[in-house]
């Protein structure tokens, strides 16, 4: 775990079942579940159990096994209904990047055509 990760952020209480979500995927190492506020018809943010604060982090930090666990759990949400046609996969780090909740997330976004990505 990074030393400055907070275990009070929405996502870690998420996973401590404190705050509900809309669970699309469960695995062992990673859960996925529908944004609150959705850029596009299909948002999804998938999220690994263990406490790791951007993708650098859990590159840095996380076993292979929970790593493999992660990039299942985003495999499977690509299979989910209406994204069949494509999706985008965005994961935010650091200050330029307006990461919101400190805590390692993917957004699989789809649903619609999203057109070229500018910025
Ligand atoms: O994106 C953080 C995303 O997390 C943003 O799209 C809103 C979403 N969010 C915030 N709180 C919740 C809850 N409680 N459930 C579902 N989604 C949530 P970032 O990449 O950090 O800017």
């Amino acid at each position: 775990m990074a030393t400055d990760y907070d275990p009070g952020n929405v996502f870690a209480r998420i996973l401590r079942g404190e705050i509900p979500n809309r669970t699309v995927f469960e695995n062992e190492h990673a859960l996925a579940f529908h944004d609150v506020r959705p850029q596009a018809p299909v948002h999804v943010l998938v999220i690994p159990k263990g406490a790791y604060l951007d993708l650098s982090d859990f590159a840095a930090n996380a076993t292979a096994v929970e790593q493999a666990g992660f990039l299942a759990a985003v495999a499977e949400v690509s299979r989910i209904a209406g994204i069949e046609n494509g999706f985008r996969a965005i994961a935010n780090a650091g200050p330029d990047s307006h990461q919101e909740v400190p805590h390692f997330h993917v957004h699989i976004l789809g649903g619609r055509p999203l057109g070229p990505m500018l910025t």
